[in-house]
């Protein structure tokens, strides 16, 4: 069953306070941020990406990744596992970051250069989340949805009113590999205690949906709101090349600050 679409935009939109809070209601499409990184800084970052820390998710698409996703530990790790494992995560991408350019700090800057109240990395009863995974691949990622409160709603992140994420792109593919984002907000009907699946979701939950199609251009963050299904198509790559991405989400916590985790 699709949800209500809720845009009134269907187009990418400059960073600003206005629209960020735009996209946390799910109003527009996206935000982008064009030349956010340098040629050089591109492919310094992707050099490195590819030499780092690089592990593979356990689905059949080879996807690559440096760091850790909060939500590979909602069935079968407890918190305390999670929060023991963002340190090495952490040092894994900054072993990255040092032989580039650290694009998770120059987001957190430029976030709060726009907004208002404080943004700052997800805190778990006082201890930090991981933040800024390294992504690479040129296979397919399948319909799937980002949204905390239902994903995760025994973590601090459940409290999240917005869920977005950003992505850095480095290094693009010779074709393909764009972003499908599905305008029909996830809300399953869930049993108490129940965390649903949320990837390689049914096709019929975006029927007739408004979609918006982005484009994964090296240089640039685009930023959309995650609890829209959404999709990365497969593409072809350059002798060597791949689809070279970092980001995170962005959560809107009750006061509204905003906290990054991956
Ligand atoms: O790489 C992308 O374009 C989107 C990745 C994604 O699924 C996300 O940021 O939630
Ligand atoms: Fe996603």
């Amino acid at each position: 069953m699709t949800s209500k679409p809720t845009w009134i935009s269907v187009q990418e939109h400059a960073l600003t306070e206005d629209n960020l809070r735009l996209l946390l209601d799910n109003k527009i499409a996206a935000i982008r941020i064009p030349g956010f990184a340098s040629p050089s800084e591109c492919r310094s970052f992707a050099a490195a990406a590819k030499n780092g820390n690089m592990q593979y998710y356990n689905v059949s698409d080879r996807i690559g990744y440096i760091g850790l996703a909060q939500y590979q530990y909602r069935w079968t790790k407890t918190k305390e596992e999670f929060l023991a494992d963002v340190p090495k995560a952490r040092a894994d991408v900054e072993e990255v970051f040092a032989h580039s350019f650290d694009p998770l700090q120059r987001v957190m800057e430029q976030l709060r250069a726009a907004w208002p109240h404080p943004v700052d990395l997800a805190r778990e009863g006082g201890k930090p989340y991981f933040a800024g995974i390294i992504r690479s691949t040129s296979d397919k990622i399948d319909l799937h949805v980002d949204w905390a409160p239902v994903n995760s709603p025994d973590y601090a992140i459940g409290a999240i009113d917005g869920q977005l994420g950003w992505n850095f792109f480095a290094e693009e593919l010779a074709s393909g590999g764009h972003t499908t984002v599905h305008n029909s907000p996830w809300d399953p009907v869930v049993a108490p205690g129940e965390i649903p699946k949320s990837y390689g979701l049914e096709r019929g939950l975006i029927e007739g949906a408004p979609g918006f199609v982005y484009r994964p251009t090296a240089g640039d963050v685009v930023i959309f709101n995650t609890r829209n299904p959404h999709e990365i198509a497969p593409g072809t790559t350059a002798p060597g090349g791949s689809r070279v991405s970092i980001g995170s989400f962005i959560g809107r916590m009750p006061d509204g600050s905003l906290a990054l985790w991956a």
